[in-house]
């Protein structure tokens, strides 16, 4: 059985042509003109690209009380919904539990995934028993490790922590990530603003500032550093944290920068609103930012300072969000995001001109992949490649409503948007899993994507190691000891 896909533009990071793409065993086996196969996809008017790949969502996360409302059923339906192929999420070991026993438990709950998956490792305190496991997990396919520097008293580990980490990761060929935000500051003005009286959701703005993030940026890029390691950094929200990226790239280090959608389309104004649920809504780390972040953000990805583009989909319900009614420090952290990421970066990107549809593919798709070293089998149009594609029309539109989204809860923070640039097709491993909407795709089809070490890429340009190697020097003259 093949499939083609008949008469669209093919687009890739680097190129744009005119072809018809044949599937077989749910991979690309040919790409040319006039081919033939048993079912044919039309795909006239339309680009056909590399699905999306999602490098950042919280499926089923136990988190502040609660978990996260979407899980792997209807958080990879929205996700393929939207023309994205794959995800990549947390596995989170609650501090005190081992990385293997929380890696299980990821693996219980992905079984329903309806598209392809992979899973980042959380490290969210530090023993022998991580050390170790550490190895067995990269073993498994899993080598990126993420590190929260807020979330005090909870999920953030301390400067010590996350050097041992790094330097582990460093032996192990491994990714650090960062969720860089300064905890011991933000649990500091989140006091004082309730102490106040300062109690409601804007407060949560107030008590995570640009700065928080700019000097955990920092940080983070100096500790990796004398650790020789690269470093990913997600939601990358502000010009604070954007500005020592560029810095440590332009000096040659292997550093990226991971904006979400909500940070390039949604600003801090949503906050103000009136209703307590509309800005409760919204309340996500790190929150939302003013129009010249955001210019900043797009600015990054347009110049290549910021590589991939992300949801850090976390969805709570509005019941859920009120747990936080009198103390916004309780409100769940997260929004949703997976269904609406590749329509609104199409709108707001190639249909304002500030991306090109290149560049479309390599920030949704194709960097990504790169960076977690599963390129070219995801994130390319290339014979060989599994078959995730999606095939976007550029004329269909629709308004976003939480009344025909896939994921769970019941808003969607670009309720009201218009998005035009919406899939005609999605495909997953070759099979149809979207058409204009409706939904084919499968629980259960989506597989585990195992993760080989990037090698090369894991070779930090630092220098630091060989100009501060501690070297011993033998002296002549040793005065007596002081009194
Ligand atoms: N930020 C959120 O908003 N939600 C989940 C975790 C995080 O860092
Ligand atoms: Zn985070
Ligand atoms: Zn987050
Ligand atoms: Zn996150």
């Amino acid at each position: 059985m093949s499939t083609v896909i008949k008469g669209g533009t093919v687009v890739t990071a680097d190129l744009s042509y005119e072809a018809d793409v044949r599937i077989e065993g749910g991979r690309i086996a040919e790409i040319g003109q006039n081919l033939k196969g048993d079912e044919v996809l039309d795909a006239s008017g339309c680009y056909v690209m590399p699905g999306g790949i999602d490098p950042h969502t919280h499926l089923e996360m136990p988190f502040m009380g609660t978990y996260s409302a979407d899980d792997f059923d209807s958080g990879t339906r929205a996700a393929l919904a939207g023309g994205t192929t794959m995800v990549v999420d947390f596995a989170l070991p609650s501090p005190g539990q081992g990385l293997l026993d929380a890696l299980q438990m990821w693996d219980n709950k992905s079984t329903r995934a309806h598209c392809d998956y992979s899973f980042h490792m959380a490290v969210t305190w530090w023993s022998e028993q991580v050390f170790n496991e550490m190895k067995e997990v990269v073993d498994r396919g899993i080598t990126t490790f993420k590190h929260f520097m807020a979330y005090k008293g909870a999920l953030m580990v301390n400067d010590d922590e996350l050097f041992a980490s790094f330097q582990r990761c460093a032996e192990l060929g491994a990714i650090p990530l960062v969720h860089a935000e300064n905890g011991d500051v933000v649990a500091e003005l989140s006091a004082k603003l309730l102490a106040a009286g300062n109690n409601g959701p804007e407060a949560h703005a107030y008590s995570r500032p640009p700065q928080v993030e700019g000097e955990a940026t920092n940080r983070a890029i100096m500790i990796a550093d004398m650790a020789g390691v690269p470093l990913y950094v997600v939601h990358v929200s502000c010009e604070e944290s954007h500005e020592a990226i560029r810095r440590a790239r332009q000096a040659g280090k292997r550093v990226w920068g991971e904006p979400l959608i909500q940070h390039l389309t949604l600003d801090e104004s949503e906050y103000a609103h009136p209703d307590w649920d509309h800005a409760a809504r919204r309340v996500m780390s790190p929150p939302f930012r003013n129009k010249a972040h955001q210019d900043s953000l797009w600015a990054g990805l347009a110049a290549g300072s910021l590589s991939c583009v992300a949801t850090d989909h976390c969805a709570f319900t509005t019941d859920q969000k009120r747990y936080g009614v009198g103390d916004f420090t309780k409100i769940p952290n997260g929004t949703g995001g997976l269904e609406d990421r590749l329509p609104m970066l199409w709108t707001q990107g190639v249909g304002t001109g500030r991306l090109t549809p290149q560049e479309f593919v390599a920030v949704t798709s194709t960097n990504i992949a790169k960076i977690l070293n599963i390129y070219p089998r995801k994130g390319a149009i290339l014979v060989g490649a599994d078959a995730d594609i999606v095939v976007l029309d550029p004329t269909r539109e629709k308004v976003i409503s939480a009344k025909t989204q896939q994921s769970a809860i019941d808003y969607n923070v670009f309720e009201g948007m218009t998005v035009k640039g919406l899939p005609r097709f999605v495909l997953s491993r070759g099979k149809v899993s979207v058409t204009e909407g409706a939904m084919s795709s499968e629980e259960g089809h989506g597989q585990f994507v195992a993760r080989p070490p990037a090698g090369a890429v894991n070779k930090a340009l630092s220098s630091w190691k060989e100009l501060t190697a501690p070297r011993k020097v033998e002296r002549t003259g040793i005065p007596a000891s002081g009194v």
